[in-house]
């Protein structure tokens, strides 16, 4: 109504009515800013800025700011594209954060260095405008004390809501969790010390536990990894994590290679763990080199032989190209949208690695998240071979808007692989010690401090 107002106030012809010109419509414009340094060190800091539109809805906004000493410098931001001249400090919108309606919020954060002192910036605007807004959200449910328990107690049986994963008061919820390396190379990395401390330091919603068919895995012996991923379930249950059953196809790409195996397999765990609420199964970890009719043909059925013996649990479905959605393949999710899995109760797989997979996939994840329910897996904060240096900036992204889509992720990995993604340091899981912060890698100190934080999960 509001726009049809200010088009009427300037005269624009609106299904065929013209209306006279009457005084130039104002948009109304405002914002606040609230502006946070996360974590500071010598010569350098990163810092947070929550950027609340309080006026009509803009596209390709600026925010404007001031540093106010001359030593202290942008160096590398994300959720935005930065730039600074002098002290003056822009961010523009992305591809998914472009458009902010009345009362949208979108985070922005940046590390930054410093010679002087490390005041906060100054003079916030938005496309020009102060912000001197304060927000007061009155579309904030009202807050429940915070809920006592584990994330499996306080939560239960989960199910499938519209695109969200939702909880036994049907209120939607974002698990945040680690994901195990292949557990027949890393079966010392998950035992009760390692997994008391993803339980109890890192706070850890969710343990996915990652069996490979093939290169030396299931394949080889089903009944001992069987039996072993039912041990990690169990010890996942005892802990209050959720237990992500991951058949961790890969090559072959085409999980119907594996098909006759994934039957047996699952119609064991899923008879074996059908009274448990803890458990989720994820059914073929990334086809890839195989279009996804197949996918659909396999998933449709492997689904009915898990539902035959656990008929109410979350069911995730593998994606093309690697759980890309398709994009990996050239493909986007329309191909899902299309041609849906004939099944209810089920979520799809979406996989990234931050140092590979950058903006036209996070544009693809917040498109597709209106339409499909999404799960991540699989994530690492380093390049596609689970390898080289952490990609901070777009890890934080990526974990940003995940966050704000209530998106759940289990990272790669939560072992010692001598490989950037691994969040323990090589020869972490020969010791006792899963807990100082001297046994976490780059990768690892990062998940924690994202994983820690409060779930808040809602109650009613
Ligand atoms: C990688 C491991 C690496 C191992 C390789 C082959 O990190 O140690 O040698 O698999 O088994 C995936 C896969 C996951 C990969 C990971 C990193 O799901 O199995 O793990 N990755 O390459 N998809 C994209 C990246």
């Amino acid at each position: 109504m509001k726009r049809l107002l200010a088009l009427l106030a300037t005269g624009a012809s609106v299904v065929g009515l013209t209306v006279l010109a009457g005084p130039p419509a104002q948009a109304a414009t405002g914002c606040s800013a609230e502006y946070t340094i996360t974590s500071q060190w010598a010569g350098g800091f990163q810092a947070g800025v929550k950027v609340t539109n309080l006026g009509d809805p803009v596209s390709d906004w600026t925010l404007g700011f001031t540093m106010p000493d001359t030593g202290q410098k942008v160096v590398q931001g994300w959720n935005a594209t930065w730039s600074q001249s002098g002290s003056a400090v822009t961010a523009t919108g992305v591809d998914w954060n472009r458009t902010l309606a009345t009362g949208a919020s979108t985070d922005l954060g940046f590390v930054g260095s410093f010679t002087g002192s490390n005041p906060a910036p100054t003079s916030f605007s938005l496309d020009g405008v102060a912000c001197t807004g304060s927000v007061t959200d009155p579309t904030d449910p009202p807050t429940d004390p915070p809920a006592t328990g584990t994330p499996a107690d306080v939560n239960g049986q989960l199910h499938v809501c519209g695109v969200h994963l939702c909880n036994q008061y049907d209120r939607p919820v974002q698990l945040r969790g680690m994901s195990t390396h292949g557990i027949q190379w890393f079966g010392s990395c998950y035992g009760d010390a390692s997994l008391d401390a993803l339980a109890d330091d890192w706070k850890s919603d969710l343990l996915r536990v990652a069996m490979y068919v093939q290169e030396d895995g299931y394949e080889t012996d089903p009944e001992g990894f069987t039996r072993q991923v039912n041990r990690l379930v169990d010890m996942a249950e005892a802990r209050g994590m959720y237990a992500l059953i991951d058949f961790h196809t890969l090559t072959p790409g085409d999980p119907n290679y594996n098909l006759d195996r994934a039957k047996t397999f699952f119609s064991s765990v899923a008879a074996r763990n059908a009274d448990k609420k803890n458990v989720i199964y994820e059914i073929a970890n990334e086809p890839n080199g195989v279009s996804w009719a197949a996918v659909k043909n396999y998933a449709e059925q492997v689904i009915p032989v898990i539902r035959a013996s656990d008929p109410d649990a979350v069911v995730i479905v593998g994606t093309r190209g690697w759980s890309s959605l398709g994009v990996s393949d050239g493909s986007n999710e329309s191909e899902v949208v299309n041609n849906p899995v004939n099944a209810a109760n089920i979520m799809y797989a979406f996989h990234f690695y931050a140092a590979s997979h950058k903006d036209n996939y996070r544009a693809t994840v917040s498109r597709a998240a209106s339409q499909l329910p999404l799960f991540v897996t699989e994530f690492g904060t380093v390049s596609a071979t689970g390898g080289g240096a952490v990609d901070r900036a777009s890890s934080i992204a990526w974990l940003d808007l995940l966050d704000q889509l209530k998106i759940s992720y289990a990272n790669w990995t939560f072992s010692d692989a001598d490989e950037g993604s691994a969040a323990f340091k090589p020869g972490t899981c020969n010791g006792s010690d899963f807990s100082s912060s001297a046994v976490l890698t780059e990768s690892g100190a990062l998940l924690k401090s994202r994983i820690s934080t409060a779930d808040n999960f809602p109650t009613s």
